[in-house]
């Protein structure tokens, strides 16, 4: 069973990624964050970390997007403003990022930019959006931040999204059976 550490939208707030990263590193296999830190893509921080660029970002050297396979599970991993992510009323437009999903044959998409914590089945994919760590917005930003951790057991995909403090917000728990999934 693989576990999976998701975090977005830091937005300089460099000192909560380093805490979030002490807090579980050693119980991941595998941490996605999904873009606008306004870090160096070469800082320490993202060492062993998967990172894709965000609108904020300035350093180039930052990917558009990735797919990545843990554990049987492909992620296509994204910052969502190249997908028009934005454009929406309610939680996210999903529709270009899944059609990108589609082509890299993923399971689940990974992305921040709205910085508003959920996930949602869409298309036979899970999407999953950590929020926020700094600037949260929408339906949950009373929580004053969050980001997502994703359990890989043999029939079900968990989210479990926790606060700054890694208290669990069992509001936003998902739970999705993988025969939903392609
Ligand atoms: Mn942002």
């Amino acid at each position: 069973m693989g576990k999976i550490l998701i975090v977005s939208d830091v937005h300089g707030d460099r000192s909560i990624l380093v805490d979030i990263l002490n807090h579980w590193r050693n119980q991941v296999d595998a941490i996605f964050y999904n873009g606008d830190s306004e870090l160096a893509a070469d800082d320490s921080v993202f060492d062993g970390v998967s990172t894709v660029i965000g609108n904020r970002d300035s350093d180039v050297n930052f990917v558009e997007a990735r797919s990545t396979t843990v554990d049987g599970v492909t992620f296509f991993q994204t910052h969502g403003h190249l997908y028009n992510a934005g454009d929406f009323i309610g939680w996210a437009n999903l529709t270009d990022m899944d059609q990108a999903a589609n082509e890299a044959q993923a399971q689940v998409v990974l992305f921040g930019h709205t910085h508003q914590a959920g996930t949602q089945v869409y298309d036979h994919k899970l999407f999953i959006n950590p929020g926020s760590t700094t600037l949260p917005m929408g339906e949950y930003a009373s929580f004053g931040g969050s980001y997502a951790v994703l359990s890989i057991e043999p029939q079900q995909l968990i989210v479990d999204f926790y606060n700054r403090q890694h208290q669990e917000l069992p509001v936003l728990k998902a739970v999705v059976n993988r025969n939903q999934l392609k």
